[in-house]
């Protein structure tokens, strides 16, 4: 199976996040691909799509602001990573502001997700790893894989957050449909809820998104990912949510998983985009289910035997030591 990847996506390492109240050590470090691509070898560089299929999911001054930010930032005076404090929950409409801290937050769900000088080309390139990753599914593959990094779950058609910044999944998505991959499905299999992704196929009906994660009642990101999440208008039915236990085990997993395939084939699906985090990993600093290393081989071989050709696109993982050996783990499933 290829693994895409740009050795760009690489430099994007902001220093810390905001967490529980305090500064810890930015979880979603680069080192997290360095050990994938050491216990899976063999990269084939990514393809360069330009910024149309990105632009097909994300808002045009949502892009805009990518990649103007650092150098807004930077000419403000600032001294570190950007991070935007005022969040217009309650007024959420588009105004036409200029200053950094402004917009970093009309354009952030959260204060996690610091923006660096090396943001925009890591999260540029990790989408054309999953375009990339796409192409080879159309060129006849059965699987591949995009070592995406930053993710790309969290992040909306306008909104960064959760170490997020494009959409790496509904880019896939969108470009599968587009070269006549369709009707296309997102599994997302990460243990956090994939609200970006949600979002943005909410009322489109044209891709299914199935979701298993932690209970938002728990977990991050608390407001989306409840199972009365269905869809909305034209897409109403098209979005389906098992929200699981802290503590979920594979044997507690797998009935979820085998609904997600069922409605995902009931649906029609012809392609599957699946958002792999191994953060459901038992040993995760973040996170609190509990699978082993060998269940990820179990679960690639169950969404392997659904049948469909797949791109597997990279989300979350923080056991960085066992990251590496948990997603040889999951491909390990797919290789008959
Ligand atoms: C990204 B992915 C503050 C708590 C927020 C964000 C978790 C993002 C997970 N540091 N943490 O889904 O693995
Ligand atoms: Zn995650």
């Amino acid at each position: 199976m290829k693994l895409f990847f740009d050795s760009r996506q690489a430099a994007h390492a902001p220093a810390r996040e905001f967490h529980n109240g305090g500064w810890t050590p930015y979880a979603e470090t680069p080192d997290r691909t360095a050990q994938i691509v050491a216990a899976i070898g063999n990269v084939t560089a990514a393809q360069d799509h330009g910024l149309a299929p990105i632009a097909a999911v994300h808002d045009g001054q949502y892009l805009t602001f990518l990649q103007e930010a650092w150098a807004a930032w930077e000419a403000a005076g600032r001294e570190g990573d950007a991070i935007g404090y005022t969040f217009p929950v309650v007024h959420r409409r588009r105004l036409d502001l200029t200053r950094i801290d402004a917009r970093l937050g009309a354009f952030s769900m959260d204060a996690s997700t610091p923006i660096t000088a090396d943001s925009w080309d890591a999260a540029y390139w990790g989408a054309q790893s999953a375009l990339s990753a796409v192409d080879a599914v159309a060129d006849g593959a059965r699987t591949s894989f995009a070592l995406c990094r930053p993710p790309g779950h969290h992040a909306g058609a306008d909104y960064l957050g959760g170490y997020c910044f494009l959409n790496n999944a509904a880019i896939a998505a969108r470009h599968a449909a587009a070269r006549g991959l369709g009707p296309v499905a997102v599994l997302d299999v990460d243990y956090h809820h994939g609200n970006g992704t949600q979002d943005i196929f909410l009322r489109d009906d044209s891709v299914f998104f199935a979701s298993i994660h932690a209970d938002p009642r728990t977990d991050y990101p608390f407001y989306w990912g409840h199972a009365d999440e269905r869809g909305e208008g034209a897409g109403a039915g098209t979005t389906l949510n098992l929200p699981l236990p802290r503590g979920t085990d594979w044997a507690a997993y797998r009935p979820a998983l085998d609904t997600a395939l069922a409605a995902i084939a009931e649906w029609g699906a012809k392609m599957l985009v699946v958002s792999f985090g191994a953060d459901t990993y038992i040993d995760d600093p973040i996170s609190g289910f509990a699978l082993q290393t060998a269940d990820f081989t179990t679960m690639g071989r169950r969404i392997a035997d659904a049948g469909l050709p797949c791109a597997i696109v990279m989300e979350g993982g923080y056991a960085v030591d066992a990251l590496g050996v948990n997603v040889a783990a999951f491909l390990a499933g797919f290789t008959d």
